[in-house]
């Protein structure tokens, strides 16, 4: 099945311009000036016309949690759901993380995850693992999952008794990281210190959902990424740091960055748009003083006073903030977030965001934020080659799967549960409800099968596929 893609113009993380894209099977085949018949005569058995539209890489999602459990329940979303759902906004990779916790034997966990995933995702699909017990049959499982295409290894440095590693256990892991190549992954918040802040609160009586936020100040969000930075710095070992909202661990990230050092940030969407004031300490008359677990999440939203979201935004422009992933950590509001009414600490931290986020970073272009090519190096391309994908993912070249979106850069998205809006993750609310984004998701290609066309989902999901990764394409 050879499928020609005419009249858009072809967006990469460094440039744009008209060309045609020729699909084969699940490749791409060529990518070409307009008309051109360099190739001879193409015939195509299909012609997608994408004339004044973006044609760009699949979006891919280094950050994702489905159907994980956690905090008393589960993740809401499926591979199944997930995955849909990330297809309907232009996301065709996931990569998801295996949750090691104590006691528990990381192959296991790894062959668990597999059961879950596969025949189940619409667009192909890859792991991280988490280490919640560093250990000798752990730190040995991470050598073997190299060769299983499984590179990169989260450890926390938040959440005491759950998956917190002491500061010796972090240097094991990255010292076991040094010598493999595998990325190390850092939740950096200090968990024993926040864990103390929260049961102040809660006995004074805080207890709504916006001291989530104020009892997980930046100074742990700073303290905790320089301490990463440092047992990094020792070992040697390459640091992505997961989901960071606060600019001053930002700051510390630059600074190493500048010193030479391996070391990444993430952020996500919501902590370049949302914040302490207007989403935790949100009090509609539906949810009154507990509106604001929608957004309880970690890191949390930072308050907009302290100029966090301006400030995230320059580092995504500069270069600091390496990729944007969602963290996408789905929870209804019924019978889960619920379960903190009168005890923020007992409400499941994550927000759902797979389907929005390429969607939310192109407002970002639109805002004159960031360019137009930064958008698909920060969604697209530096994941893939942060997280060993390139060349297969993240790029519009012959040889690199066909996985590709054409977008509607005068199209309009309307985010959110009502009449004519979009939102297809398995939750009861959007974290995103009223957003309105100028442009469109039109068309979704997943490996050469259109998944997304016409605004209709038409994928199935037995076509994704676990994708194996090799070491990080992206070090300094
Ligand atoms: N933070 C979240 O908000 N959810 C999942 C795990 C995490 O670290
Ligand atoms: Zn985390
Ligand atoms: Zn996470």
């Amino acid at each position: 099945m050879k499928t020609l893609i005419t009249g858009g113009t072809v967006v990469s993380s460094t440039g744009s311009a008209l060309q045609d894209v020729l699909v084969d099977g699940e490749t791409i085949a060529a990518v070409m000036a307009p008309g051109s018949q360099a190739l001879g005569p193409i015939t195509a058995d299909r012609t997608i016309d994408a004339t004044s539209r973006y044609v760009i890489p699949g979006g891919i999602d280094a950050h994702t949690h489905m159907e994980m459990p956690f905090g008393g329940t589960s993740a809401s979303d499926t591979f199944e759901t997930g995955t849909r759902a990330a297809a309907w906004g232009g996301t065709t990779t996931i990569v998801d993380f295996v949750v090691q916790s104590h006691g528990q034997r990381v192959q296991d966990q790894v062959a668990a995850w597999h059961d879950k995933a596969a025949g189940n995702c619409a667009v192909d699909y890859a792991f991280h693992q988490i280490i919640g017990d560093v250990n000798d049959d752990s730190l040995k499982a991470m050598d073997e999952l190299i060769g299983e295409g499984i590179t990169s290894f989260k450890l926390f440095m938040a959440y005491p008794g759950v998956f917190l590693s002491s500061d010796g256990q972090i240097l094991q892991a990255m010292q076991k990281g040094a010598e493999n190549g595998g990325l190390i992954m850092m939740h950096a918040e200090n968990g024993s210190a926040i864990d103390v802040l929260v049961q102040q609160a809660l006995q004074r009586g805080d207890t709504a959902p916006y001291f989530h936020g104020t009892s997980r100040p930046w100074q742990m969000e700073e303290e905790a990424t320089h301490r990463a930075i440092m047992l990094a710095d020792v070992t040697g070992a390459p640091l992505y740091v997961v989901h960071v909202s606060a600019k001053q661990a930002l700051a510390q990230i630059a600074k190493a960055r500048g010193a030479g050092q391996n070391v990444f940030g993430e952020t996500c969407p919501q902590y370049l748009y949302l914040s302490l004031e207007d989403q935790l300490g949100a009090r509609s008359d539906e949810w009154g003083g507990f509106e604001g677990a929608k957004w309880v999440c970690s890191t949390p939203l930072r308050a907009r006073a302290e100029g966090h979201q301006d400030e995230l935004w320059t580092y995504l422009r500069t270069g600091d903030v390496t990729s944007v992933s969602t963290d996408h950590c789905p929870f209804c509001m019924k019978d889960q977030k619920e379960m903190g009414i009168g005890d923020f600490s007992r409400i499941p931290n994550g927000i759902g965001s797979v389907e929005h986020r390429m969607d939310l970073l192109f407002q970002g272009v639109k805002d004159g934020r960031i360019s137009l090519e930064r958008w698909v190096d920060v969604c697209c391309t530096t994941p893939a080659r942060m997280f060993g994908l390139y060349g297969r993912k993240g790029i519009i070249t012959a040889g690199a799967d066909a996985d590709i979106v054409v977008y509607d850069p005068e199209g309009h998205t309307s985010i959110g549960m009502g009449p004519g809006r979009t939102h297809h993750m398995n939750m009861d609310y959007s974290a995103w409800e009223g957003w309105e984004i100028d442009g469109h998701v039109d068309l979704v290609m997943s490996r050469g099968e259109v998944v997304v066309d016409g605004g209709g989902y038409v994928g199935s999901k037995s076509h994704g596929r676990f994708v194996p990764r090799s070491l990080s394409q992206n070090l300094i």
